[in-house]
């Protein structure tokens, strides 16, 4: 199977970006985890995205706050699917990474999910390696179900709680 790269613009970015590898752990997915930085460390992320292909991976994942250019600078040096996780920092709440990460130009696409997103990250990277995986994907398939029911009887619970009499 294909690796997922997950990369972080800092390590202080950590403590969201474990949710992406818990997801992928849960997978069975095999992942690496490197802090590049777009702004800090430019030479290194191009190199590694322009190396990822070979170096097999499949997706990269791409997370970083403030003026969040990593997913953009790591897509536009590979043709793998960039995933971007726009995180929440203080002063503008994870609105100014979201916009960075989601606005690109024409031709160089990253994939943005939410702010702070990274489970969702991770499930569209799992996604995207189940196109060539069918155990993977009826692993997608379970747990789809599983969170369904889940709901299922949480509505069960309230419907009987305040509309028992009706
Ligand atoms: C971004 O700047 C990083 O992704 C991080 O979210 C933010 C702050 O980085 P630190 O100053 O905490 O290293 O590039």
């Amino acid at each position: 199977m294909k690796k997922v790269a997950i990369v972080m613009g800092s390590d202080s970015d950590l403590p969201v970006v474990e949710r992406a590898a818990g997801t992928l752990e849960e997978y069975g997915v095999p992942f690496e985890v490197h802090v590049f930085s777009a702004h800090r460390t430019p030479d290194q992320a191009r190199a590694f995205a322009r190396g990822a292909r070979e170096n097999g991976f499949g997706v990269l994942i791409a997370a970083a706050g403030m003026a969040a250019h990593l997913a953009g600078a790591l897509a536009a040096n590979t043709t793998l699917p960039v995933v971007g996780i726009p995180l929440k920092s203080k002063a503008l709440d994870g609105v100014d990474a979201l916009l960075s990460t989601v606005q690109m130009p024409s031709g160089i696409p990253v994939a943005t999910v939410g702010i702070d997103g990274a489970v969702n990250a991770a499930l569209l990277a799992v996604e995207i390696l189940a196109l060539s995986d069918e155990a993977l994907a009826a692993r997608l398939d379970a747990a789809r179900a599983a969170g369904t029911e889940k709901v299922l009887a949480k509505n069960a619970a309230i419907e009987a709680r305040f509309n028992g009499s009706r």
